[in-house]
């Protein structure tokens, strides 16, 4: 393999090179680190040829291009210390070169191989490693610039005077996300650089399409943040520019937006070509190369002679090489589905904590409360953030109290931005805290959707870092509140691989359940019933207790039928059966829903025969479905009468009185059960 590659693709920019006059003269650094720059910006160039080649001979699936941009990130990975994290893209391979990934790990990664970060469970640079402060990207793009947000607040909480850097590219702050991260760091003056790297095109789209300002760095005044433009080419300015910005930030923290001008000089991704390009532009940008150009200024200025430039040349090459065989070795990925299953959560010894048997005859919202509370005098590192939680005490009054017990830097009011400050939450967890957030309604979660399923969800599985979150979820009917301040969308996280899902019916489970969803280091939706909160009380222990997710309760014994619920469907279930003493029942509370105890529902289909599930969310695709299927796959010998389950409409939850009852399972119930009862 290889002595001849890396010639190969100089010569493709000299062709095109009518040298660009870069002005590298007014940099007052040391030789040494001129040449470490060069040597850092060669390597990336020289993996990215021998992957071009690769890729040709079908030996890797995918490869996205930086080729061109390298200064940036050697520049940025250079100025910042090792233990200041940083958030890379696509193109950012200077990143992992710089600081030092071992290249046959790399390469291993991009094989899908076991040596790679991901046990082939995810692909390219969709990995981080906290071994090299690098936290990667998910595909969605802009998540992780609100997990930047997150990881900086971590390290203000911590008082460490460190930068987070997080990368972007210009099409990509057109999401929300970005709007959302950069406000969220502006409130909060948080110490990220925020990197965008303006090359021109968005898969085809050219900038003009994007966005409507001349530059990127603009939009810094809008959020009444720093923002500069910075020649993203040329290897001297980035890398001094950004070294004096993270030494002012990490004396005031605060964000800086950067825009890096530069340009993409291969295809969005290899397979895509670049078509779409003026041959102009490609002309110009290859005249502004940042290795070539750099190249000629360390040969002009005798810093770096043509012999030692081909002895760097010859150690990468030999790196790459040997650690390609490395890689190439290496087996493909072994098969076990008990691993993969085994590795979708982090493992969680339950560590049961029984109180002393003093009560409080207390709400469910108070027991809610108290949890809270006692959780953030046992856990230091625990944060909690949501909309008004702060000097307000939430629209529930959940936390009324809180900032004058633990201080505004650990109730953190947020703007509404619900998808930077999940993204954030991510962000405490990645750097050592643990997040509590208030979704200030349930249903508005789908405002923060995509990273609490794709990034909480799936991070462990994809490269082992768990999400230390608990995500609070005020839901449910019956309070005539309308479409989106009613729903209950447990459904759209049982669904998703890597979430646990809590929703308790009573004041005594929700604090002890409460207390060990926030103990668990996995991502937890902790769904809080509302119409519960107030119209219910029960003796709950004034102690800190926990109690075990995937428990159901059995709150009643019978003989003739199962009554499986959970949330309101709980109460609902309870006034019918009392109201009917002569139906003899089995009444369980399934507590949480992911984990599920399914066990107890078939020991107890075992014995009666006839199962009913009672759910508040409309029918189709909701957890009554699960249910149903596992019992008949699992118990058909015992039963005695088809599974029924009892939902509401399949329409959203109307607003006025009469259509909610209507819209609602808890009418509707008994005729199915004594239709049940007498099959
Ligand atoms: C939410 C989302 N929408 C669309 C895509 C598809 N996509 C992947 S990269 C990309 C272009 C990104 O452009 P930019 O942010 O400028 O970065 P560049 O690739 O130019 O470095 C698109 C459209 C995606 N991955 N995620």
């Amino acid at each position: 393999m290889g002595a001849f590659f890396f010639v190969t693709f100089i010569p493709f920019f000299r062709k095109h090179c009518d040298k660009y006059n870069m002005d590298y003269s007014k940099y007052n650094l040391s030789q040494e680190i001129k040449i470490n720059l060069y040597k850092s910006m060669l390597k990336p160039r020289m993996i990215e040829e021998k992957m071009l080649i690769l890729l040709r001979q079908g030996k890797i699936s995918k490869w996205f291009s930086g080729i061109g941009q390298e200064a940036i990130s050697v520049g940025v990975a250079t100025a910042m210390k090792v233990e200041e994290y940083i958030l890379p893209m696509h193109r950012n391979l200077g990143i992992f070169t710089t600081r030092k990934i071992p290249l046959n790990r790399l390469f291993s990664q991009w094989q899908g191989k076991a040596n790679g970060f991901t046990n082939g469970r995810d692909r390219s640079f969709h990995f981080g490693t906290q071994e090299y402060n690098i936290v990667g990207m998910i595909s969605h793009l802009g998540p992780q610039l609100g997990v930047a947000d997150g990881i900086a607040l971590a390290d203000l909480l911590k008082k460490k005077k460190q930068v987070t850097a997080v990368f972007t590219g210009e099409g990509a702050t057109s999401e929300g996300d970005f709007h959302e991260a950069l406000n969220v760091a502006a409130v909060w003056d948080l110490p990220v650089l925020f990197c965008v790297e303006n090359n021109g095109y968005g898969l085809s789209t050219p900038t003009r399409e994007q966005f409507k300002c001349e530059h990127l760095a603009d939009k810094g005044i809008g959020y009444g943040m720093e923002s500069h433009i910075i020649d993203g080419n040329n290897i001297l300015e980035v890398y001094t520019k950004v070294d004096a910005l993270c030494k002012s930030m990490r004396e005031k923290p605060r964000p800086v937006l950067v825009e890096f001008k530069t340009f993409r000089m291969r295809g969005h991704e290899e397979a895509s070509g670049t078509k779409y390009v003026p041959q102009v532009l490609l002309d110009q940008w290859a005249a502004k190369d940042p290795l070539e150009n750099y190249l000629e200024y360390l040969h002009n200025e005798k810093i770096l002679s043509e012999e030692e430039e081909v002895t760097y040349k010859k150690e990468i090459i030999h790196e790459i090489d040997d650690n390609l065989k490395l890689a190439f070795a290496e087996d493909e990925v072994e098969v076990d589905t008990i691993k993969e299953l085994g590795s979708v959560y982090k493992d969680v010894v339950f560590e049961e904590v029984i109180p002393n048997s003093i009560v409080n005859n207390i709400r469910l919202i108070d027991a809610i409360s108290d949890g809270l509370r006692q959780s953030m005098e046992k856990h230091e590192n625990l944060v909690i953030m949501g909309q008004d939680i702060a000097d307000y005490g939430g629209v529930f009054k959940i936390t009324d109290g809180f900032v004058e017990a633990f201080g505004k830097e650990r109730i953190r009011n947020t703007p509404i931005c619900e998808s930077a400050i999940v993204s954030a939450a991510m962000g405490l967890s990645i750097n050592g805290m643990k997040a509590v957030m208030e979704m200030q309604f349930a249903d508005f979660v789908s405002s923060g959707f995509n990273p609490v399923v794709n990034y909480l969800a799936k991070s462990h599985y994809r490269w082992g870092e768990n999400a230390d979150v608990v995500i609070r979820m005020p839901c449910g009917g019956g309070l005539a509140a309308g479409p989106f301040h009613s729903q209950t969308n447990e459904a759209w996280f049982t669904k998703t691989p890597g979430l646990k899902v809590v929703y308790p019916a009573f004041p005594y489970d929700a604090k002890g359940l409460l207390a060990t969803s926030i103990n668990d280091p996995n991502p937890v939706l902790f769904f809080e019933h509302k119409a519960l909160y107030r119209s219910l009380r029960q003796n709950v222990p004034v102690d800190y207790y926990t109690l075990p997710l995937g428990k159901a309760s059995l709150l009643k014994e019978g003989e003739n039928i199962t009554i499986v619920s959970y949330g309101a469907g709980v109460h609902w279930a309870l006034e019918t059966l009392e109201g009917h003493p002569e139906i003899s029942a089995d009444l369980i509370d399934l507590r949480t829903l992911q984990p599920l105890d399914i066990e107890t529902v078939y020991t107890s289909v075992k014995k009666t025969g006839k199962l009913i599930i009672l759910q508040e969310d409309s029918l189709f695709g909701g957890i009554a479905s699960d249910i149903s299927a596992m019992v008949m796959e699992n118990c058909f010998e015992y039963l005695d009468a088809p599974v029924k389950r009892v939902a509401s409409l399949e329409t959203p939850i109307p607003f006025a009185k009469s259509l909610e009852n209507n819209y609602l399972p808890k009418e509707r119930f008994l005729t199915i059960l004594i239709e049940l009862l007498a099959y």
